[in-house]
């Protein structure tokens, strides 16, 4: 069978991060990979959403062409998809030369049945640039849930759709002024007349969804379809093939999903072998994404192919993904949250590891977290420990007894090979921490039988005996390895190197040592390098006994409490103090101060004889991390103060970026400008 697969087209100008990663593109690949094994034909198809205006205000910024914008982060963005093992069978971008002509078509194809219709609207403008505004680059608060931060085509935290008119306080994320609205005529896909077409479809194939995706459709689907723009006035993006409409583009939203045509387009000649297969059949095909891109997927694309009216594939399988938070906070580059794809890079670990621990804690049913302590724990034991001293032992063994020839222990084999079925069974319906889970209790399993048979006790004495236990380990590390690559596709090529063998499900013959090469590095404990802040609260109070304008203060940070020293008797009272929530840098040299530990120093604002002490709007124990260029895990207070800290309009500002931490800006009340020390 044909096996189409597509993971979200990341968005050229997104500097990817591991949500990302996890979100679409590692089950894409992971399901790629593990359909492969099973020998069937498969193309995976995957590239950079190129145009909108996002892309148009970043090249802005960048003073750059949005070519060149393009250009330069799909570079990055290769490297990044290369660098984790991304088995993409083309990479592709939605500005390839194929793609604008199959965009024109399906536009032409649905205005033509008069799924197209014009209407008149009412679009944000920003008013320092004059540029039209994607929806989504305006901010403010959600109607719904009242989070602060909503786009405005979506609500990131409640999920809910939204359109920049409903928000409550809108800004350009461009100049961060109210944007001024005006009307102008647009073009719309008209969802309500393929209503019915879209929900015959659905009901075809939203049983073989999983939760996250199906759930959100249903939740789509309660009311009405409306219409739904689809065109923009910007430069950046397909031309409308209209005389009549010769000043606007397409929306990037109705470009993108077509970029996986079009890629394959650019991949083969054979596309319609993928794409308009003869029988529907003959071709299964698995989309992947993040929660926020299902809508499209699900009703607007396939409603977009189905008024196109051509034998069109459309998906059979949608898999999304709920998010990934960064130590309980959301990945965010201006609030310096969350590891990026670049930066895992510069680590010194396989990706391999990155994978195994990301597909540990996949957000496939509720948002989850990756934490540090959780990754060098789970990988140093449940890989490293569990499959890798299992490889280790039998390498060292059979380098000792020789060819090892095919002899199965019969009880043995059939219960790995129930455990294969098993993980078959739920790889095939895309639970892949399942799968993996299985693939870590078949390899502890496997280890007991190793103990308990003892081959070493009969190495010289009955060989016949211990021949059949390392065939019949040999076999289930040939499996477990099979089982593995998916996940960690450098790993299980080396496992199966060691012993010549093969990946696969098929037999396993004899085998021995042939490579004495197989070794997992340890990964150390996680240490952060920066600047740490982190929000603590003042319990404790007291004079320094030997000096007059110091106090000493127990501040309890979360997981513990920590003393410090600081000179504020002449502005703040000990009962003012007490109770106070504060930031702390965490990660300061301790210090002698008049006989007394400072183990860290709190934040506060100056202006001549002001001093303020900065108070975040967050919890106690909340941190952020100011990376920076400071590649120390302890810092001095040169370090700190080599930064630029400033107080303008009752905003805090680190080398002039707003500080944020809880995810709120820190702001003063006193001292409306000034500096921080
Ligand atoms: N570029 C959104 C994203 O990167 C969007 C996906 C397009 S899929 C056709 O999350
Ligand atoms: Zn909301």
């Amino acid at each position: 069978m044909k096996i189409l697969v597509t993971s979200a087209l990341p968005y050229v100008n997104n500097d990817l991060h591991l949500g990302h990663m996890i979100g679409s593109v590692l089950p894409a690949d992971v399901f790629a990979r593990y359909a492969r094994l099973c020998n069937h034909d498969v193309l995976y198809i995957c590239g950079n959403d190129e145009y909108g205006t996002a892309t148009e205000i970043s090249a802005l910024k960048e003073h750059i062409t949005p070519k060149e914008l393009c250009d330069k982060y799909h570079k990055i963005h290769k490297k990044v998809i290369k660098w984790f093992e991304i088995s993409t069978d083309r990479f592709g971008r939605t500005t390839n030369k194929e793609h604008i002509s199959t965009v024109q078509e399906i536009f032409l194809a649905l205005y033509k049945k008069g799924y197209v219709v014009e209407k008149e609207i009412e679009q944000p403008i920003d008013m320092d640039t004059g540029i039209a505004l994607a929806d989504r680059y305006i901010e403010g608060t959600c109607p719904y849930c009242g989070y602060e931060y909503a786009r405005g085509d979506q609500c990131e935290n409640c999920g809910k759709l939204l359109t920049p008119q409903e928000l409550i306080n809108p800004k350009s994320k461009i100049s961060g002024k109210p944007p001024i609205f005006k009307s102008n005529k647009h073009l719309f896909l008209d969802l309500p007349a393929l209503q019915d077409k879209i929900n015959d479809w659905q009901k075809e194939r939203i049983q073989s969804w999983n939760h996250v995706a199906a759930s959100i459709t249903q939740n789509w689907m309660k009311e009405p379809l409306k219409l739904r723009d689809i065109t923009r006035n910007i430069k950046w993006g397909v031309p409308v093939p209209l005389e009549k409409y010769k000043d606007l583009v397409i929306y990037v939203w109705f470009d993108a999903p077509i970029g996986y045509i079009s890629i394959t387009k650019m991949h083969t000649e054979k596309w319609k072998e993928w794409w308009m297969p003869e029988n529907d059949n003959d071709v299964k095909y698995y989309q992947f994404m993040g929660k926020d891109n299902v809508p499209f997927h699900s009703v607007i694309f396939p409603g977009m192919l189905l008024g196109d009216g051509r034998q069109w594939k459309t998906v059979d399988v949608i898999h999304a993904m709920e998010y990934l938070n960064y130590e309980g906070k959301k990945f965010s580059k201006s609030k310096g949250t969350g590891i990026f794809c670049t930066q895992a890079m510069e680590y010194p670990y396989p990706a391999d590891y990155w994978r195994f621990y990301l597909f540990l804690v996949a957000p496939d049913k509720s948002d989850t977290n990756f934490k540090w302590d959780e990754f060098v724990e789970r990988v140093n034991k449940e890989l490293i420990d569990n499959t890798g001293n299992l490889v280790r032992r039998l390498s060292t063994m059979v380098n000792r007894f020789g060819k090892v020839k095919p002899d199965k222990d019969e009880n043995i084999i059939k219960e790995i090979d129930d455990f294969v079925d098993e993980y078959k069974k739920e790889m095939d319906n895309l639970n892949f921490r399942k799968a993996l889970t299985l693939t870590l209790d078949l390899s502890a399993k496997v280890n007991a039988y190793f103990q308990s048979s003892a081959p070493w006790t009969k190495l010289k004495t009955n060989t016949d005996e211990c021949n059949k236990i390392f065939y019949t380990i040999g076999y289930a590390v040939q499996r477990i390895a099979t089982m593995l690559y998916p996940f960690t596709p450098k790993i299980s090529e080396k496992i199966v190197k060691e012993f010549g063998m093969k990946l696969g499900f098929d037999d396993v013959g004899g085998f021995e040592v042939t490579d004495v090469n197989f070794m997992l590095k340890k990964m150390g404990q996680h240490v952060e390098k920066g600047i740490i802040l982190r929000v603590g609260k003042i319990i404790k109070i007291e004079k320094n006994p030997n000096a007059e304008k110091l106090y000493v203060e127990t501040v309890d940070i979360g997981n513990k409490n920590v003393t410090i020293v600081s000179g504020l008797v002449d502005y703040y009272s000990k009962e003012e103090l007490l109770g106070k929530k504060i930031i702390l840098v965490e990660n300061l040299k301790p210090a002698k101060l008049r006989g007394v530990k400072s183990e860290g120093m709190l934040l506060a604002a100056e202006a001549g004889d002001t001093v303020e002490v900065l108070e975040p709007d967050a919890e106690v124990g909340d941190k952020i991390l100011l990376q920076h260029d400071t590649n120390k895990d302890i810092i001095t207070i040169d370090d700190l103060l080599s930064h630029k800290w400033e107080v303008k309009d009752n905003k805090v500002y680190f080398d002039d970026k707003e500080l944020i931490i809880g995810g709120k800006p820190v702001k003063t009340k006193k001292v409306k400008n000034g500096v921080v020390r």
